[in-house]
């Protein structure tokens, strides 16, 4: 018998969202993300554990199979719902943080890029802990972005990209944003974004490695606010 994380990196591998679905046939009638997830939490496992050993797991696997032609975009899409079905129950332990509002982050997927699941978890972990998040969406364009920062004056800019192909357009949106909102800090996530990409654009902060991307996120945003404080005079020099 597999153990519970297993099968449910399996559900996201083949876009089992729940036992009622009746995709894939081969599980048919068995549980899916949905139940599973549940399971997984009252048997004391941690949203951590789930989301990593069992949730990335499962997309990985899908990415893999994707890039050697195995499956298709309609199979991708399968296991995109499973994994936001599952994650539905994982969104309160990731917002169980601070509830105060010290100050706004938006985040979007840059024009081009319809991938959202990486960068609803990032605004769901960044609300939860210290900021509230406004979501312009995904396949957001520079003018929604900006429009968007003019309505949050001194808001934090998140910007997610999971196409080689839309890079650029990331690039394009930090270069108007830096000219039209001197100071902004814009943050920069998605499988295929290097540290090298984020100096050449000019993006402030990129995160280094999965496990500890989140605290190290929150940090950075702790001192862009404590520095922002500064300048208001809310801290003595
Ligand atoms: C699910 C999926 C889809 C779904 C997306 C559904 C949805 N609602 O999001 C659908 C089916 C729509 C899709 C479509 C396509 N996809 Co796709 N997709 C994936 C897949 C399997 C998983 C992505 C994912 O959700 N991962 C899980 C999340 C949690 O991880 P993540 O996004 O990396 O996010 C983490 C970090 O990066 C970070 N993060 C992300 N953003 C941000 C932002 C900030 C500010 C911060 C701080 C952090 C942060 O936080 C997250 C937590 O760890 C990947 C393969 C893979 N394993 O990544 C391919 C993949 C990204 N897709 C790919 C491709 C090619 C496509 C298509 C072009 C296919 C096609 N021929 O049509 C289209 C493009 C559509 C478009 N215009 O965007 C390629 C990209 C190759 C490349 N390097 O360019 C991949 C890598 C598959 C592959 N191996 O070839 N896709």
């Amino acid at each position: 018998m597999e153990n519970i994380l297993d099968q449910i990196a399996l559900c996201i591998e083949y876009g089992k969202i729940n036992e009622a679905a009746p995709y894939p046939p081969e599980l048919k009638g068995k549980p899916g993300a949905d139940e599973l997830t549940k399971l997984a939490l009252q048997q004391g496992l941690s949203a951590d554990e789930i989301l990593n050993s069992g949730f990335i797991n499962g997309m990985n696997r899908v990415g893999k199979k994707f890039s050697e032609h195995k499956i298709f975009v309609p199979q991708m899409l399968m296991s995109a719902k499973a994994m936001n079905t599952g994650m539905e129950h994982l969104k309160p332990f990731f917002k169980s943080g601070e509830a105060k509002r010290k100050g706004v982050f938006i985040i979007g997927t840059v024009a081009g890029d319809l991938h959202e699941i990486g960068k609803n978890l990032a605004a769901m972990m960044i609300e939860g802990e210290w900021l509230g998040g406004d979501r312009p969406g995904k396949d957001v364009k520079t003018e929604k972005f900006a429009e968007t920062v003019k309505y949050y004056p001194g808001c934090v800019v998140g910007l997610s990209a999971l196409l080689t192909t839309t890079m650029v357009n990331m690039a394009s949106t930090v270069s108007v944003l830096k000219k039209e909102f001197p100071g902004i800090k814009i943050l920069a996530g998605g499988a295929p974004v290097n540290n090298d990409f984020c100096l050449q654009i000019g993006v402030d902060f990129m995160l280094p490695t999965r496990k500890k991307q989140f605290s190290t996120l929150i940090n950075f945003l702790i001192r862009k606010r404590i520095s922002d404080d500064r300048k208001n005079k809310k801290y003595r020099q």
